[in-house]
């Protein structure tokens, strides 16, 4: 690690001043971050026709190998976007997962910077779990100037994966000390689907009708380049910084005005502008993941139309719940079905964001082709999820601006210093508080929204999760389990750049 990377947070705090959180009260509510306005022409909304990312194929009987390495991508039609990607793409290939076989996936780092990998949702070993300082660092890296306790593996590093765990969408991205935030932003990002002989004996929609769809924000340079929002040093270094495409310096970190967030001005899904996808007059099941750095989304079909939710974050519902509108922030995912025959052959249906205007307020459309016999269906039974245990403890996590850190409990992030130690095969409820738009993750355990402000949660709240978008003085109360494996573990904001900032904590289950 660089000289300058080590001091990224303290450099970034003293150029924050107060003007940080003066700037949340001026936008929308339900906005959690600052828009960066790209340099490039938008693009023309539903033109780019919905990639479907590759399905990653394994190299040996439980074994995948993937590579992280710089790659060009055309985003923007007609121009090229340099990417980080896992295998070189943005989206990173999916992963099928089956319940009860484990693999391990071999991440050999060739880009610039070290990385650490999540699977989010996973109940993963601690070891393979993507902790903040186990880095896996590309050749020749400096070892000097890490943070206390941070491991290097050369190179590459296998990340064993027990998947056991129930069918449910869970996805893959970049978890390194300080740089999730522009790291995930270039690319290192993808879905890993968990299937399960309950999910099989379901009569769901399948094959070209199961689309994943990752949704996030972007901005970019002129050039075609990612545009992010962070201060270099006035000279170029050779210190395995981010080499910044165009900048010389090495990164210093995010530029102030950013603290809240950022927020890209084209919406992406499955790495393309505003796409489009044509369909059958048939159900269709869209895994849905917000895999935006910090952009809250409300999702709505509009000329109209309903959501049949049949899965939460971490699997399927006992029964499926159908909604108007989805809220859904950073790290979480739903799952639904959604009735294309509902719509006339030729209807155009879009899926906006009600929580934007203009053209942010876009996400994709899909265009009715065609009329297709259908023999999926959504039973009213799913699932026997796993019932919800009787607490042990109930603990407080307050997610809040402290001086001109985000922090938890009034503390900034210290790795290998646990804030809870709940014990293996126990559940308890976690109290979190919150000043701001918080959606917070936990590794390992999966939870259960009991309230919000002392109240029934929101029917969109409903099933078993790992990430609860918890809302300005909003309080939440979550049921966790704490199962499968002992060891380190952490909470954190996903919003990212919170994140970055100090906002995330260890708890050790015991
Ligand atoms: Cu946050």
């Amino acid at each position: 690690m660089s000289r300058s990377e080590g001091v990224s947070r303290r450099a970034f705090l003293g150029v924050l001043g107060g003007a940080g959180l003066a700037a949340a009260g001026c936008g929308p509510a339900e906005s959690a971050g600052q828009l960066l306005v790209s340099g490039a022409p938008l693009p023309e909304p539903f033109t780019v026709p919905l990639p479907i990312p590759e399905v990653a194929r394994p190299s040996g009987p439980g074994r995948y190998e993937v590579t992280q390495r710089v790659a060009a991508a055309e985003i923007l039609p007609g121009s090229r976007t340099e990417v980080w990607g896992y295998g070189g793409t943005f989206p990173g290939p999916t992963f099928e997962l089956r319940r009860g076989t484990p693999v391990t996936i071999a991440v050999r780092n060739e880009l610039p910077v070290p990385t650490s990998t999540h699977l989010h949702g996973g109940v993963t070993p601690p070891g393979s779990d993507g902790y903040p300082t186990d880095l896996v660092v590309p050749a020749g890296h400096s070892t000097r100037h890490g943070h206390p306790g941070e491991v290097h593996h050369q190179v590459v590093k296998d990340y064993r994966y027990p998947v056991e765990q129930r069918a449910a969408t869970l996805w893959y991205h970049d978890h390194r000390m300080d740089f999730t935030a522009p790291q995930v932003w270039r690319g290192l990002a993808g879905m890993a689907l968990v299937r399960d002989e309950e999910e099989d004996a379901l009569p769901l929609p399948r094959g070209e009708r199961e689309l994943p769809l990752m949704i996030c924000d972007r901005s970019f340079e002129e050039d075609g380049s990612f545009r992010y929002p962070q201060a270099y040093s006035a000279h170029g270094g050779a210190h395995g910084g981010m080499h910044g495409g165009m900048h010389g310096g090495d990164w210093l970190g995010l530029d102030g005005d950013y603290m809240e967030g950022v927020e890209g001005d084209v919406i992406l899904v499955n790495g393309a502008p505003w796409p489009v996808a044509e369909v059958a007059a048939a159900r269709y099941r869209l895994r849905l993941l917000n895999a935006s750095n910090a952009r809250r989304y409300r999702l709505q079909l509009t000329p109209g139309g309903r959501f049949t939710q049949i899965g939460s974050d971490s699997g399927l519902l006992a029964a499926p719940v159908a909604h108007d509108t989805i809220p859904i922030s950073p790290g979480e995912r739903y799952d639904v079905v959604v009735d294309f025959s509902a719509y006339p052959v030729g209807s155009a249906v879009t899926l906006v964001n009600t929580l934007a205007e203009g053209m942010q307020r876009n996400v994709m459309r899909f265009v009715v082709t065609r009329a297709a016999r259908d023999d999926s269906a959504v039973p009213a039974t799913l699932s026997r999820p796993p019932r919800r245990p009787r607490p042990v403890a109930t603990r407080t996590f307050d997610f809040r601006r402290t001086g001109e850190s985000w922090t938890i409990n009034a503390k900034p992030y210290r790795p290998g210093v646990p804030l809870a130690r709940p014990r293996l095969g126990t559940a308890e409820v976690w109290r979190l508080t919150s000043d701001f738009h918080h959606p917070v993750h936990l590794h390992l355990a999966h939870f259960q929204i009991l309230a919000r402000n002392g109240r029934a949660p929101a029917a969109t709240d409903g099933g078993w999760k790992d990430t609860v978008d918890v809302r300005p003085y909003e309080v939440v109360d979550v049921l966790a389990r704490f199962d499968g494996h002992r060891g380190r573990y952490m909470l954190h904001c996903h919003n990212l750049e919170h994140e970055d900032m100090a906002m995330m904590a260890d708890f050790e289950v015991i």
